[in-house]
């Protein structure tokens, strides 16, 4: 049975898909346009169609669970001319979120009228591809250039007032779409079908400096991507070449997209993005607690952050502060923060406020059904602010620590009640950073956890959940990371020529500069309370003595580098290169150089070696949760598609023979994982490994 049914009202036939969840176009119902097209160019009695979809959405995209396996026709593009080229208009009605192949399904219909809260886009550079069904041709004759280089490049999705300005869209439909779709097409029965390909482009003013500065103005966001320049030289031949010729180019460039590792790495993320929120004892039967009031302990920083996140979609928030003048400064920031924001209008940033409040006392708190503390990272305050919140919230309320290192079940252990604790732990900035780590305790209720991954949607978080363990998954990962940083520069390597290597692998920083910023003191003040035995202070008796002599980091003006007055530019420093020189000296290490590739390789398989404890231990359900927490929280780019997803790309028996020869040199540091081992030694993946759980 054909997901595209035909309903003929009058003289106007009307194409209705119903394949859930988002009318995808998979083979089936490209082949079902076809075959309905075929049968109504030789019916005299239908002068004009209607495309439609059922359900929640017009078709959101090409099937992407049919990538990575071989194509079949019709293929996509030809679907569309066979729209185009079709003898009798074709009126497209656009509702939910026409997106990439299913935008230019609409644009190869000849009219579009959509739901006034209908938005469409061509967000195919999210999956490491670009608009192959002729896209980038179509749009640029009907948007313009300049707008179709915005919605292609961006990927957003563009709200249909826009869309109509544009001339995407030639009129918005009443309450009834489909009715005025019908309306729609009757009108244009005289008129007759509208190619988009007809349009001509004015190709001269879009010469090759337009197409430069275009090219740096998106530099620094897309540095290491491969689709977007082929986005780019496909709108480029929209505006030198015929139409025919042009998505020649489109498909030249989209099936070299296709080829290239970015594809499979954002494609997989697009997935495990997804898979997060799958969770074993969590089902949609599992109840869930109302949230309808948040508190916040601590407006600092994070307090404040996290506050916004609730006020941003109409939960009322409480900040708890110990004082007046903190709270005050505190929500200041949060409303500073609505300001600067060039998203929100003036009533956009009211209507947030008006959700925000504080207090000085936690009897305000009595009535909330979530509070999550966010004090200062010692334990005996959490104790303190944990007995207190036992004491003063209603029964049921979730109790949560935004704690980022320590140990969620003892936390829960301070209360009478642990089954209603877990750890959601925010990344700085909170406001902004989409990663939310969800602490399961060995206790945490089922209703609890599930409350918690339907509120992360609802904030607009990416929730993953985490077992305790020090760090969770993010930041117990990052300690080899950086120490594996820090040795290299003990070894032979300068800290710029460590943070070089690993920001030209694709992180947003190099993880020396990335400490500079964090401030030197905090690693400083945690390893004073530490056994010297438990860490390798090869790696931070230098960073000891920089901070010993008032080298602090950027926030000082001086850390590991120098940095001028008011510039957060890292400038490598005499000082520090003659202390790392005396310090090795100090260790008996004699320097080497080391190669960019070992630099990053010492880096990023610690990262790998550590998530596979990690995954092992079942501290993380799946790798490609370590992948989706390692993106969305530290960066790690998405052309690599996680730490996880890269290993594999690598090949684990490389990673691991790669790991063997470090372990023969620092045994204590590198332990390796039976786990990788095993998959390694099998031939295996982390993928593999999460199919099979
Ligand atoms: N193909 C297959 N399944 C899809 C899909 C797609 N395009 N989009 C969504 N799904 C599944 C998704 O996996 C989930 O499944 C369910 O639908 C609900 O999705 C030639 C080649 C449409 C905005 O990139 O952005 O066209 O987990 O949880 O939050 O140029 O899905 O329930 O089993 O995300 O309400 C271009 C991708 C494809 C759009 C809805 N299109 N999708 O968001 O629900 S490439 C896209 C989305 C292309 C052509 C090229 C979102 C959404 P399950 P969801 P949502």
């Amino acid at each position: 049975m054909s997901p595209i049914t035909r309903e003929d009202i009058g003289e106007i036939a009307v194409l209705s898909c119903d394949y859930p969840p988002v009318n995808a176009l998979s083979h089936a119902v490209r082949k079902g346009y076809i075959d309905h097209l075929d049968a109504i160019r030789s019916d005299d009695a239908i002068k004009a169609v209607v495309v439609r979809c059922e359900g929640r959405t017009f078709h959101a995209g090409a099937d992407i669970t049919e990538f990575g396996k071989p194509p079949q026709e019709p293929h996509l593009p030809d679907v569309v001319m066979a729209l185009e080229t079709f003898p009798k208009p074709l009126v497209a009605a656009i509702h939910g979120t026409a997106l990439g192949g299913g935008l230019e399904i609409a644009l190869g219909c000849h009219y579009r009228i959509a739901d006034p809260s209908a938005k469409v886009g061509l967000p195919e550079v999210h999956l490491g591809i670009l608009p192959g069904a002729g896209g980038t041709q179509r749009l640029p004759r009907l948007a313009g250039v300049e707008n179709a280089l915005d919605a292609i490049l961006s990927g957003r999705h563009v709200k249909m007032k826009e869309a109509a300005a544009w001339g995407v869209v030639d009129r918005l439909a009443g309450d009834d779409l489909k009715a005025d779709a019908v309306a729609y097409a009757k009108e244009v029965v005289a008129s007759g079908p509208r190619p988009t390909g007809d349009i001509e482009l004015d190709g001269a003013k879009y010469d090759e400096a337009f197409f430069a500065n275009f090219r740096k103005s998106i530099a620094r966001k897309t540095r290491g991507f491969f689709a977007p320049e082929q986005c780019i030289r496909c709108v480029e031949a929209a505006v030198s070449l015929p139409l025919v010729e042009g998505l020649k180019k489109e498909r030249q460039y989209f099936t070299e997209c296709m080829q290239n590792p970015e594809a499979a790495a954002m494609r997989h993320l697009f997935f495990a993005e997804r898979q997060v929120a799958r969770v074993p004892g969590i089902t949609k039967e599992t109840k869930r607690r109302d949230i309808k009031k948040v508190g916040i302990i601590g407006a600092g920083t994070m307090g404040g952050g996290i506050a916004m996140n609730f006020a941003n979609v109409g939960i009322p928030v409480t900040v708890l502060e110990l004082n007046q003048e903190a709270l005050d400064r505190g929500l200041g920031v949060c409303r500073k923060n609505w300001e600067r924001s060039s998203r929100l209008t003036a009533d956009d940033v009211a209507e947030r406020v008006k959700y925000l409040s504080g207090t000085t006392n936690y009897e305000d708190l009595a009535d909330c059904d979530l509070v999550i503390e966010a004090v200062f990272e010692k334990m005996e305050i959490k104790e303190q602010v944990f007995k207190k919140l036992d004491e003063v919230l209603k029964p049921g309320a979730i109790m949560a620590s935004n704690t980022s290192y320590l140990d969620v079940d003892a936390i829960a252990a301070y209360t009478s009640r642990p089954s209603d604790v877990l750890g959601l732990h925010f990344f700085s900035p909170a406001n902004v950073m989409k990663l939310l780590e969800i602490v399961r305790g060995k206790e945490t209720a089922d209703d609890v956890l599930a409350t918690c991954l339907d509120m992360a949607k609802k904030i607009g978080k990416v929730g993953v959940v985490a077992g305790v363990c020090h760090g969770f998954i993010g930041n117990r990962m990052l300690s080899g990371y950086g120490r594996e940083a820090n040795l290299n520069v003990m070894k032979g390597a300068m800290p710029q020529d460590v943070d070089k290597a690993i920001f030209d692998f694709g992180m947003p920083m190099g993880p020396l500069t990335m400490a500079d910023m964090a401030g030197l003191d905090i690693g400083y003040f945690n390893r004073q309370s530490m056994d010297r035995n438990s860490f390798d202070t090869r790696a931070t008796d230098w960073l000891d003595r920089l901070v010993e002599g008032d080298r602090k980091g950027l926030k000082v003006g001086k850390g590991i580098y120098d940095y001028a007055e008011g510039s957060r530019a890292p400038v490598p420093s005499p000082e520090v290169e003659a202390i790392i020189l005396e310090e090795s000296a100090k260790l008996g290490l004699e320097r080497t150089s080391i190669s960019a590739e070992e630099i990053v390789e010492r880096s990023i398989y610690a990262l790998i070696n550590e998530g596979a404890h990690i995954l092992d231990e079942g501290i993380a359900l799946r790798a490609s949760d370590i992948d989706v927490v390692y993106v969305y929280g530290y960066g790690f780019p998405r052309y690599r598609g996680g730490p996880m997803h890269y290993a594999d790309a690598v090949g684990l028996d490389k990673v691991y023979a790669r790991l063997q020869e470090f372990a023969s040199i620092d045994p204590d540091n590198w332990k390796i994982s039976p786990l990788l081992k095993r998959l390694a030694e099998e031939g295996s993946s982390f993928a593999a490994f999460d199919q099979s759980r």
